[in-house]
């Protein structure tokens, strides 16, 4: 009896670890295997893209640049700096009171796929310290100082997935809001560390301990990110040296992941490409302004529809369509990519502006995406009508200004198999040779008052 009553304990006791060991093995989340890609395929869907949008959203939306009848200049999202708050007032003023409560994930993606753009990358931290996310690193996040209490990073990455979007993430070096990151003397938040001489010995600390372990965080519990963008590399305190091993531990973490070069100390100021030397980073960062001509390396220009990345009412001086157009076609045709910003409102809303241009800009790409998507810069030089874009087999003339001839010139070492409008692509268009050059006969109107593709197919 002794002894059957010892078989049954340890049975039960068997059974018992393998329900234990069967439950932790079910419990754990799904570890899909990553396989390592080789750089030129990292970058490839990102080459591809061409299109993104940049979304500047934070507690900043509330004053939206404005305080006590004050408006401050440039950007809305330097409120906390330009307009004189205290990190109390800041708290009680602004964060305290976002809540955001018609903020719809699965709303902005559909924007900006039907502008045609390929990925969202979002503020998850500004200047400012507010963290968008549920963080265990700090309570200054959306669920503890902020009445709102949602995970935004988290509604926004799956909304993306589920669109089939690639979120990325924006990540400020600059933080006005942890005392660690100020430097002492300057108790203007170490705004712009305009004496770059003064060290800051407590900020190798929030390096450490504040900002490596948030990058983690978003690295670790918000799926694929497809690229993680920093900003604020000017002051001082911050180190080559950090932003390499940051460079080093994103790839650690997410091996696939893009990271632009503002990890780094390489950046040459707006206009964003690196400077001579070893600086980590996979992307150049051109700020509201395109180079003047095509850049053998990966680019990206960021640009604002008005002059505010973060929500600012005052600022009417919204980019035409025309203009935001022309510029898309601009950067494709020097080979970089176009991430167009957004600046919600404090309740979550996309400005009606923005709308209207998003929504100009997806019928733009709707007709001509094939002109953009996968396609890589000139070969020519701008010609005066417009600009040219090109893949293996076509090259694409996107005309500006239409010709009042009705002939279109192009570049003489163009090889025409046959040419065609992408908005009537079943019409060919007749191609003449002559001694002045190669021209193609335009039918009398354009099919686009801003950006009328030719797509030229190339003999094999
Ligand atoms: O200071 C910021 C600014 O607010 C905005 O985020 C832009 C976007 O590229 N970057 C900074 C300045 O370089």
């Amino acid at each position: 009896m002794k002894i059957q009553n010892q078989t049954l304990a340890s049975w039960i006791m068997q059974c018992m670890l393998v329900g234990i060991l069967l439950f932790s093995f079910s419990c754990k989340p799904k570890v899909t295997e990553v396989k390592k890609l080789s750089d030129d395929e990292r970058m490839e869907w990102w080459r591809d893209a061409r299109f993104g949008m940049f979304i500047h959203w934070g507690a900043y939306a509330i004053p939206g640049g404005e305080r006590n009848g004050e408006i401050c200049g440039g950007g809305a999202e330097w409120a906390m700096d330009k307009l004189d708050y205290t990190i109390e007032d800041y708290e009680k003023e602004v964060t305290a009171k976002f809540n955001p409560t018609e903020f719809d994930a699965d709303a902005w993606v559909a924007m900006a796929k039907d502008a045609g753009m390929k990925y969202i990358v979002l503020t998850t931290k500004h200047h400012d310290g507010f963290c968008l996310w549920d963080s265990k690193v700090t309570d200054y996040d959306i669920m503890e100082a902020s009445p709102f209490k949602r995970d935004i990073v988290k509604e926004l990455s799956e909304a993306c997935k589920k669109g089939g979007i690639k979120f990325c993430f924006y990540h400020s070096i600059v933080d006005w809001h942890h005392p660690q990151a100020q430097a002492p003397l300057y108790p203007n938040y170490n705004a712009g560390q305009k004496d770059q001489t003064v060290v800051n010995p407590e900020f190798p600390k929030y390096y450490e301990n504040y900002l490596k372990p948030m990058v983690k965080e978003l690295l670790t519990n918000y799926g694929d990110i497809g690229v993680v963008w920093f900003d604020g590399d000017w002051i001082a305190d911050y180190t080559t040296e950090m932003g390499k091993e940051l460079y080093k531990t994103i790839r650690e973490i997410q091996p696939n992941t893009i990271v632009n070069n503002r990890v780094d100390k390489g950046r040459m100021g707006m206009e964003g490409m690196d400077k001579e030397g070893n600086f980590a980073g996979d992307f150049g960062t051109p700020e509201q302004e395109i180079p003047a001509t095509g850049i053998d390396s990966d680019w990206e220009a960021c640009m604002t529809m008005n002059g505010s990345w973060g929500y600012k009412p005052s600022d009417e001086h919204w980019k035409s369509n025309e203009v935001l157009i022309q510029h898309l076609v601009d950067i494709v045709s020097k080979g970089g990519n176009f991430l167009l910003n957004i600046g919600p409102d404090a309740q979550g809303l996309f400005p009606p502006e923005s709308v209207e241009r998003l929504k100009a800009m997806g019928e733009w790409t709707k007709v001509n995406g094939e002109a953009i998507y996968g396609a890589k810069a000139s070969p020519y030089d701008c010609p005066e009508w417009g600009r040219y874009t090109r893949k293996e087999t076509a090259i694409f003339a996107h005309v500006f200004d239409w010709p009042e001839d009705g002939v279109l010139r192009v570049n003489s070492d163009v090889k025409i198999e046959s040419a065609s409008l992408l908005a009537s692509p079943d019409q060919k268009l007749e191609v003449k040779k002559d001694s002045t050059g190669i021209s193609i006969v335009l039918p009398e109107s354009a099919p686009d008052a801003y950006a009328s593709v030719v797509k030229i197919n190339l003999l094999k």
